[in-house]
């Protein structure tokens, strides 16, 4: 009986949740300088044709305009089997939300992959952790197709997530409606800085 009422109760909590991604909601008054410099991805939530692997490692940078601007390492696998380090860098748009971006990025390498995605930063409280989403595509009833979400530690904890953060992440992740569907990523040394990130 007891099962019983405790699976109800989740399938009417998830009956109730809201995954219309218009509904997310985004940090409040983010501060991109405050979020300037290198966090280390721990967590990913792929989009379908998963590009980044792992040893994913993004620096963020203010420009003296104002604008926003990335560069990222991490391990792709391209031509099927070939494992390399991608370098690449990001732009973005500044939207009336100071918290979602237009990101146009590339690989310094043609091959790699390049494109337009939103860039929302969910949640971060600066110095720790940050919680990133992109929904690549839209459903018609507004809840989201192909998503991808980058959990992020800061430079101070490299290896992971401090205990006391994770059960604020794990809360971001069941807003975003992806609980259960994020995957660690390793950081093994496959990519060294090499002068491309400070
Ligand atoms: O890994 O499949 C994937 C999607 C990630 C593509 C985005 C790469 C963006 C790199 C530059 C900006 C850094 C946040």
């Amino acid at each position: 009986m007891l099962r019983f009422l405790v699976a109800l109760s989740l399938l009417a909590l998830s009956w109730a949740q809201d995954c219309q991604v218009a509904n997310f909601q985004t940090m409040q008054n983010f501060d991109k300088t405050r979020y300037a410099g290198t966090w280390y991805a721990v967590g990913k939530k792929d989009p379908e044709g998963l590009f980044l692997i792992d040893n994913i490692k993004a620096q963020f940078t203010v420009e003296e305009d104002g604008k926003m601007t990335a560069k990222a390492v991490g391990k792709v696998n391209i031509l099927n089997n070939w494992e390399m380090c991608a370098e690449m860098f990001g732009t973005f748009e500044d939207t009336e939300d100071p918290s979602k971006f237009k990101m146009k990025y590339w690989g310094i390498a043609s091959y790699l992959q390049s494109g337009n995605d939103d860039h929302w930063v969910i949640d971060t409280d600066y110095d720790n952790y940050a919680v990133h989403y992109s929904c690549r595509l839209l459903d018609s009833d507004g809840t989201c197709i192909d998503s991808y979400s980058l959990i992020f530690s800061s430079s101070r904890h490299p290896g992971g997530l401090r205990p006391e953060d994770q059960p604020i992440v794990t809360q971001r992740k069941n807003e975003l409606c992806l609980l259960g569907k994020y995957r660690r990523v390793d950081h093994t040394g496959f990519c060294p800085n090499n002068g491309f990130l400070q």
